[in-house]
């Protein structure tokens, strides 16, 4: 889209209604001069100097038949976001990064329902509430089950954990997961989502300590399913096999709703040390490993280019935090929600390819050089790829990080002994967060 075309609307509507052809966007803050005329028409006027657009206006609205010429101005993008901690987010604000400019460009998300299968979320979060999922047919607070699916007074998701419709966030990681994948982008406040606009279906599954069990996973991904989800967000990774978890993921890919899972933070390969849900192998499920900025592997991130499909920015992100605050998180619960909200774009400017096109869309154009199956996210190439217009890249060519990519996975090895000693005993599923410094000194899930 032109800058023109995307700029103020009144500017658009006059050179459209002249048959002018929007010029490709340039740096350039004028195109021509733009010279009213007598009878009501407005053209634009081009001259091959490029400086004295001024004169070159005042001459012209001496002119017979010429109201008034002035410099033609460009207006700004209507997508810059205006969230304040907006250039603190590396992997949206550097276009090199994901693409994330051109591709709001195209889209900033709609009407699609994303299922956070997490700890819950804080929906009264002022950067979240507006993108909160409700479910329309149910009556809340009159203790009775109106939509008859089974849950009483599930006006916005379900608390697996306590069996209750409160599914707010006691722990903070569902609410961090949430602001990645869909905190309102451009209202003034805080952070911008992947996708500005997007129903999140808050579905808590993990406990205050941000751990679950296959039980309640297999649950809140049926709920999700049969309560019009197109994608799930499951930020959450443990090595135990499981029957149930993994008929609820194949359920959910035989319904056409996407499973978007975390490779896990072991530093390891998925590959020779399975964990699910990115060990599953249903059609439309997709495993995301984290990117540090610089593009290159974090050193948390688990790998694996037999299970792992793509990689997106998963360290030292800023998001939401539950009472209102914002805080940084590390790892392949922070890369997931990326992925997801990607999917929302396709889905927001593509609804009719599917779910299959959607996955296809993101995974053809993943930018390579990294080992998991494609390679990183690129926000921008797959709406273009979408929506079939020509693209020209404004990504970093991949052989640069390559370096840094090696050298994480050596400190990935160092640091993967550390975490399998500490989550020695743990319990099965533990949320695929942690924090991390890049020199690998702390490691805290
Ligand atoms: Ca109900
Ligand atoms: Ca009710
Ligand atoms: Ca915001």
């Amino acid at each position: 889209m032109s800058l023109l075309q995307r700029g103020a609307m009144g500017a658009a509507a006059i050179l459209i209604a002249v048959g002018m052809t929007a010029p490709a966007a340039s740096a350039a803050r004028t195109d021509g001069v733009l010279v009213q005329h007598d009878d009501g028409r407005i053209t634009v006027e081009h001259r091959t100097a490029v400086s004295g657009v001024t004169g070159f206006a005042q001459r012209t609205t001496r002119r017979s038949g010429v109201r008034f010429a002035e410099p033609n101005h460009r207006y700004a993008a209507a997508a810059a976001p205006t969230d304040p901690l907006f250039t603190e987010q590396w992997s949206l604000a550097d276009d090199t990064v994901m693409g994330a400019g051109p591709a709001w460009d195209q889209t900033v998300g709609g009407d699609v329902t994303v299922a956070v299968i997490d700890s819950g979320v804080d929906a009264s979060h002022p950067d979240l509430a507006q993108n909160i999922w409700t479910n329309p047919s149910e009556i809340p607070g009159n203790g009775i089950d109106d939509d008859a699916n089974g849950f009483v007074d599930d006006t916005s998701g379900w608390n697996f954990v306590a069996n209750s419709p409160n599914a707010g966030d006691d722990n903070g990681h569902g609410t961090h997961v949430a602001g990645i994948l869909g905190a309102k982008g451009g209202n003034g406040i805080g952070v911008a989502g992947v996708a500005w606009n997007v129903k999140i279906m808050p579905i808590k599954v993990l406990d205050a300590s941000a751990i679950g069990s296959a039980s309640t996973l297999a649950l809140g991904i049926r709920y999700a399913v049969a309560n019009g989800a197109k994608i799930i967000n499951l930020s959450v990774s443990g090595p135990g096999y499981s029957r149930a978890f993994e008929e609820a993921v194949q359920l959910a890919s035989d319904s056409g709703v996407l499973v978007v899972g975390a490779a896990g933070n072991d530093g390891r390969s998925v590959d020779e040390a399975p964990v699910y849900p990115a060990a599953f192998q249903a059609p439309l499920m997709l495993a995301v490993s984290a990117t540090a900025p610089g593009g290159g592997l974090s050193p948390v991130s688990n790998y694996g280019a037999g299970h792992v499909e793509i990689a997106a920015p998963g360290q030292d992100i800023v998001s939401t935090a539950t009472g209102g605050g914002y805080e940084r998180r590390t790892g392949t619960s922070m890369a997931t929600p990326h992925v997801a909200g990607g999917l929302v774009l396709l889905a927001a400017a593509r609804p009719d390819l599917g779910p299959a096109g959607w996955r296809e869309a993101l995974l053809s154009t993943a930018r390579r050089g990294l080992p998991v199956a494609t390679g990183s996210l690129n926000l921008s190439g797959a709406l273009q790829r979408a929506l079939g217009v020509s693209y020209k890249s404004t990504l970093k060519p991949r052989g640069a990080s390559l370096k840094r990519t090696a050298c994480a996975l050596r400190k990935a090895k160092a640091l993967s002994s550390a975490t399998r000693k500490r989550n020695r005993g743990e319990l099965f599923l533990r949320a695929a967060k942690c924090t991390s410094s890049v020199g690998g000194a702390s490691l805290g899930l």
